[in-house]
């Protein structure tokens, strides 16, 4: 029985994503990184129900999962629809996968009405959104996008793996990785559900909204060496303490994040401290930047301004540091003909119109400057995302898939 006709499309795609929540490296969380077993048995789920909504579904040479269910006229460009299926640690269900798995629901309908587009619709399940088990993030749909950096496959992850290693573990060919390049003539643009992680749908009680921009981000690994010592014996003022060094830098990230502007915002996710034992000075620490604002150059001056207060502060201490960018990606907006074009389907299923931005970054920005791309955001309580408790209710979820499928069938390429 077709994933409409069973109760609905939004109990469909929730009864979806409890089934893909449970792929995950932790029993007691959800957990589930870029090529990771967990990553390759939702990647197999994930196929399964493309093949099931009528697509013919491929494994691509970076693990995206690919489905394609063909236009009236084989061949044709197609419209890409997608989002990811890595996540965070220790994350919610629906960061990724609600947009995944509301495509392939849309695809599913189209094929049960029997219809074929003018256009091929593409679903793309991208492996790396995250970024959470390698430094560099957005990988898999710039890959797509034609953006594959072959320096990628050296990365690695905190246990020494390379990507390239990890990808032929995968059973994928890390040589092949750059031929999944898209042609911009195949393609006539990426479209994006996702839920919003923010508080504003919940606020102006909406069940979506219509993206205008995502926010540009960069993101740096920080290393700070002084020089590990006895706790007991070396004197305080003859210390060259790492991780205290590191904790006035993170004060200094606080501090040039609140005062830099509208919609900055600047985060330290992770910190360590070598070699991490009770009675030992930190020799070394480690640290992560996220620096993230609507306007490329207050996010720029803002990544130079943290980075010279920490070279004062590394100085004054007597300690050394180095700063290694690992990902930058620059505001994107989203097409206008598209934004209309969902704004169109909103209206159509009796919703207040609402444009907003996306603080949060997508795989939508790997597309920027390669084809137009748009999304719609679905509500998610109280705006928790990268957290257990993000939630969206059914209702929202059926919406969302509904006004998709709306879009989807009223596309109209090139506006
Ligand atoms: O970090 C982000 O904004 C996205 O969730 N990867
Ligand atoms: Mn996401
Ligand atoms: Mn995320």
């Amino acid at each position: 029985m077709s994933i409409a006709a069973q109760a609905g499309l939004g109990t469909a795609v929730m009864d979806r994503l409890a089934t893909l929540a449970g792929f995950s490296e932790d029993p007691n969380n959800l957990t589930r990184r870029y090529l990771s077993a967990e990553h390759k048995q939702a990647a197999g789920q994930v196929k399964a129900w493309m093949e099931e909504a009528g697509m013919t579904a491929t494994l691509d040479a970076v693990g995206n999962v690919v489905g394609r269910y063909e236009a009236r006229r084989p061949g044709a460009p197609a419209l890409l629809i997608g989002s990811h299926i890595d996540t965070v640690v220790d994350a919610g269900w629906y960061d990724g996968n609600l947009g995944v798995v509301a495509a392939i629901a849309c695809v599913g309908e189209l094929a049960r009405q029997g219809r074929r587009l003018p256009f091929a619709v593409e679903v793309i399940a991208f492996g790396d959104e995250e970024g959470s088990r390698f430094p560099a993030t957005l990988t898999c749909s710039g890959a797509v996008a034609g953006r594959f950096d072959p320096n990628s496959l050296e990365s690695r992850d905190e246990a020494g793996v390379s990507v390239g290693e990890a990808l032929v573990d995968f059973g994928c060919d890390p040589a092949a990785a750059a031929a999944i390049g898209r042609a911009p003539g195949d393609v006539h643009g990426y479209v994006e559900l996702h839920i919003e992680q923010g508080p504003v749908l919940e606020a102006e009680d909406l069940p979506v909204g219509v993206v205008t921009a995502i926010n540009g981000a960069s993101r740096l690994a920080v290393r700070v060496t002084g020089m590990a010592g006895h706790a007991g014996t070396v004197p305080m003022a003859l210390r060259r303490d790492a991780l205290v060094g590191a904790a006035e830098m993170i004060a200094a990230v606080e501090e040039v994040g609140r005062g830099g502007g509208d919609g900055l915002v600047a985060t330290v996710g992770r910190i360590e401290a070598l070699p991490g034992t009770v009675n030992v000075v930190p020799g070394e620490a480690h640290f992560t930047l996220d620096v993230r604002a609507p306007d490329d150059d207050v996010r720029r001056t803002a990544v130079a301004a943290i980075q010279s207060r920490c070279g004062d502060i590394a100085a004054r201490r007597g300690l050394e540091l180095s700063v290694e960018r690992t990902h930058e990606a620059v505001a994107t907006g989203c097409a206008p003909w598209i934004m209309d074009q969902f704004d169109a389907a909103v209206a159509r299923h009796g919703i207040r119109l609402l444009r907003l931005p996306s603080g949060a970054g997508h795989d939508a920005m790997a597309f920027n400057g390669f084809c137009p791309i748009g999304m719609l955001f679905v509500r998610c309580a109280g705006g928790i995302s990268h957290n257990p408790a993000e939630s969206i209710t059914v209702e929202d979820a059926d919406v969302g898939t509904r006004v998709l499928l709306d879009f989807v069938e009223r596309f109209e390429p090139d506006g």
